[in-house]
């Protein structure tokens, strides 16, 4: 027998230009997760910190290179702290900053 799946109403946050990836993590260490989004038209991250109750604060953007594709968040270098990754296909590069 399946049982019976429910969500709450949607909520939108606004980001950068032509968000293609989002990742999931606690980025600043506070033990709520929060969100990362690649904005392939914006040419920037957008980072939104979790408040703790299923919400997030105003986004910050942060430039890349041209056209960001995918992103990742987990502790790369090793320190507890966790750190995020991103792709640009068409610039056949990857970038990461370490937390
Ligand atoms: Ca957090
Ligand atoms: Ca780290």
């Amino acid at each position: 027998m399946m049982g019976i799946v429910s969500f709450s109403p949607t909520t939108n946050f606004n980001v950068g230009s032509g968000p293609l990836f989002l990742a999931a993590g606690d980025l600043n260490g506070d033990r709520r997760t929060d969100l990362v989004t690649t904005n392939n038209n914006g040419n920037s991250l957008s980072v939104l910190l979790g408040i703790g109750n299923g919400s997030f604060s105003s986004a910050s953007s942060f430039d890349t290179e041209p056209f960001p594709f995918a992103v990742a968040i987990g502790d790369f270098n090793d320190d507890g702290r966790s750190d995020e990754c991103g792709g640009e296909p068409r610039l056949q590069r990857r970038l990461c900053a370490v937390g």
